[in-house]
């Protein structure tokens, strides 16, 4: 999908600054122009490649520079992360999420064996995501060639912020590998992080890069801050619950047809506030009891929520294309 609009820093602003209730009206009315509000998409992630990432995230559980208790696991085998796959699609996930904890991609048997995994997830007709880190655009046309739907590659914050929370690579290093990504025909799944300590202007700074991506990502995954024991943000103090809201809205507004995706620290969101985030345009969620390496609410709690509401799972898109 190719930029409508350019939004200036201003109109972002602007736009963030309303207040909050005719904001979620609004990003509600652009949210039911563009998809079927009732639906819900159902994904599910697993870390395929656990802990010691040389990175320096100031947030993570598994860079070597922080002290988290996490048990370090080598990359899986095939046929485990198809299993799980197959697990997840009979519990009606339609998307299988896969994380490295990597930097980057090396080229090698490694490599190899992650585009089976997409192939694998792929033939199986669900999309298939991967997240490994930086990537060159070789590497981005192999995935594509696998089958990839989209690639999750986050740009966390703003990039005046960036320095704070990250000091091993760039703000461009992330564009750059956005860029390869986009030149390979594949999807961008890209957002951030909310509660690092960033100020309004940061969040603010963040969303008008994202609606400015050319293509607008297909995906924005909303994480707000897991605090980890062992790492410089275990402390933080959480954000505002409004300002979440906020931020979701925003989204929506600013990216009409992507999905906004609540990715991390729903655990311990209340279900009304969940609800006022699928008002103001947030249309999917991470399923099962674990993220990559912090807890998630447990199937069944989602489903009834989804039900409460009214709300029901998302076809996936290849049945979609099927029905067409
Ligand atoms: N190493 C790859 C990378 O950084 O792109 C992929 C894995 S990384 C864990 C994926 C994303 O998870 C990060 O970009 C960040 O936005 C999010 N994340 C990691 N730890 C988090 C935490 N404690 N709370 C919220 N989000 C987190
Ligand atoms: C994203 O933005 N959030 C997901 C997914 N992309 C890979 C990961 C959240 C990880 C939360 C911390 C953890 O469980 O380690
Ligand atoms: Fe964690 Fe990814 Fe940063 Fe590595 S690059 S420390 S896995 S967020």
């Amino acid at each position: 999908m190719s930029v409508e609009k350019k939004w200036t820093i201003e109109d972002v602003g602007a736009l963030y600054k309303r207040p909050l209730l005719d904001l979620v009206y609004e990003a509600a009315s652009v949210h039911r122009a563009h998809h079927n509000a009732e639906e819900m998409q159902m994904c599910t992630l697993l870390s395929i490649k656990t802990g010691g990432c040389t990175e320096d995230c100031g947030y993570c559980s598994q860079s070597v520079h922080n002290d988290a208790p996490l048990e370090k696991e080598i990359l899986m085998k095939t046929d485990d992360v198809l299993a799980q796959a197959r697990k997840a699609k009979e519990s009606g996930s339609t998307r299988f999420c896969m994380g490295a904890a990597w930097p980057k991609v090396l080229d090698g048997r490694a490599f190899d064996r992650v585009c089976d995994m997409v192939k694998g997830v792929s033939d199986m007709g669900m999309e298939a995501c991967v997240t490994l880190g930086m990537l060159t655009q070789e590497q981005a046309n192999r995935l594509a060639e696998a089958g990839l739907t989209a690639y999750n590659h986050n740009l966390d914050t703003s990039e005046e912020f960036y320095s704070k929370v990250i000091s091993t690579r760039t703000y461009q290093d992330r564009l750059d590998t956005l860029g390869n990504v986009a030149r390979a025909g594949i999807s961008a799944c890209c957002g951030g992080i909310l509660g690092l300590g960033e100020s309004e202007d940061d969040r603010i700074s963040l969303l008008h890069t994202l609606c400015n991506l050319d293509p607008q990502p297909e995906s924005v995954p909303i994480n707000m801050l897991v605090p980890v024991e062992g790492t410089p943000m275990a402390k933080n103090e959480p954000l505002d619950i409004f300002e979440w809201i906020r931020c979701i809205a925003v989204a929506r507004i600013l990216m009409p047809k992507a999905m906004v995706r609540l990715s991390a620290g729903r655990l311990t969101i209340s279900k009304e506030a969940q609800a006022l985030a699928f008002m103001a345009g947030a249309n999917a969620i991470f399923t099962g009891e674990k993220l990559l390496t912090t807890p998630n609410p447990e199937k069944d709690a989602d489903y009834a929520l989804l039900g409460e509401l009214g709300m029901k799972p998302r076809a996936p898109f290849k049945d979609e294309q099927e029905a067409a």
